[in-house]
């Protein structure tokens, strides 16, 4: 596949940032939410290193808000997720797994307490908006649902902190993490949220004025030039090591928050009211798959994509990367929980790897 061209049309959207990112040199993108997502610029290696050690500018438009609004919002919204949304305050996120009657993963968003009845979904790659549209119909629910005129730009690495305080001005250090506070840009009010795919620190900006995109992006690149910035994505060595899932790679609708680890984000006890939890508090427990790494000392072939023991298939990778910093080649394979109740390492491509929890923890491992 790595000699063919993914051929674009209208179907996959641009973004008000797309003229920057191609004159920024951009090499690969992939396609999320039906939009256009820079996957490198230099090389996933080179970008790892820009990314851990000084600042980068990212093009997350992708992450499409999914704006639900009106009387009837929190209550869609507690639908959707089984993690209780109750106690959020406005400007708040959440990363909350939205599951359906079965348990099933939909998606895994950021949540946003946008205002009073007014919240956002920043999906991952999978087309909320219709399952919120036909859960609204069917409930007959009082509220409005509609992908909003938003496009978020992450600014990601150690240096952010710095670069996004020239910009946005000296409330940008006060903002807590998975808080926002709306900061002005060129006379625009816009959220500002300390997020980000990645756990090298930083925030995502929300501008909601397509006008200004070139110029946010110039103006970060002008004034972060002492600190290194280069464009960059979401990258594929830092968020593996962080073990940071990506929704369609490592888990889908068929697998359940147990099975990937998102049991920290489910409230089971909770009073509330989410399609889920009745299908969630009986499946606890006796999921049959589970999310785990595996960790080689060089990189492996896997045969399409499986893991195979003495007695046939025990499970499948989702992702892998070789990690520059660790010089180990990482994986998350959806594994059967019975062979992890009696196997501590598999065998690939004739080499042995450790099988570990997530996320890594590499104190352990090294
Ligand atoms: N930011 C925003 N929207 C998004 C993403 C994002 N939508 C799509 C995708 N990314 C959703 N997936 C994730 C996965 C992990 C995290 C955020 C979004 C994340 N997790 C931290 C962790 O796992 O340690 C923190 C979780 C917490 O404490 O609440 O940040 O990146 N806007």
């Amino acid at each position: 596949m790595a000699d063919k061209i993914l051929s674009i049309s209208r179907r996959t959207r641009k973004t008000p940032f797309t003229p920057r990112v191609e004159a920024a040199g951009v090499k690969g993108y992939t396609v999320y939410n039906h939009m256009l997502l820079p996957t490198f610029f230099e090389s996933n290696e080179a970008d790892y290193w820009s990314l851990c050690q000084d600042v980068q500018v990212w093009d997350v438009s992708c992450e499409r808000q999914i704006e639900v609004s009106g009387p009837d919002s929190e209550r869609l919204i507690q639908l959707m997720t089984p993690r209780d949304i109750s106690r959020a305050v406005i400007g708040q996120g959440m990363y909350a797994p939205l599951c359906d009657e079965h348990g099933g993963l939909v998606n895994d968003p950021v949540l946003i307490k946008f205002a009073k009845n007014d919240w956002w979904i920043s999906i991952a790659d999978s087309d909320v908006r219709l399952w919120a549209r036909g859960l609204a119909f069917g409930l007959g629910l009082d509220v409005q649902i509609r992908e909003a005129a938003v496009w978020p730009l992450a600014v990601q690495g150690p240096k952010a902190e710095e670069l996004v305080t020239r910009v946005f001005g000296d409330e940008v250090p006060g903002i807590r993490f998975f808080r926002s506070k709306m900061l002005e840009f060129r006379g625009k009010a816009m959220m500002v949220m300390r997020s980000g795919y990645s756990k090298q620190g930083g925030f995502e900006i929300y501008l909601n004025d397509p006008d200004l995109a070139e110029p946010l992006w110039d103006e970060l690149f002008d004034k972060g030039q002492d600190l290194n910035v280069r464009p960059g994505g979401p990258n594929l060595i830092e968020r593996i090591e962080s073990g940071l899932l990506s929704y369609g790679n490592d888990m889908n609708f068929t697998h359940n928050p147990f099975e990937c680890g998102l049991d920290a984000f489910i409230d089971l006890d909770a009073e509330i009211e989410a399609m889920s939890l009745p299908a969630l508090r009986k499946i606890q427990g006796k999921h049959v798959h589970q999310l785990v790494g595996l960790v080689f000392d060089q990189p492996v072939e896997f045969d399409d994509f499986k893991v195979i023991a003495d007695d046939g298939v025990v499970g499948d990778v989702r992702s892998q990367v070789w990690s520059p910093r660790y010089r180990k080649f990482l994986a998350m394979a959806m594994m059967k929980r019975d062979f992890l109740e009696t196997s501590q390492s598999v065998t690939v491509d004739g080499k042995t790897g450790k099988i570990v929890d997530l996320p890594f923890d590499f104190d352990a491992i090294c």
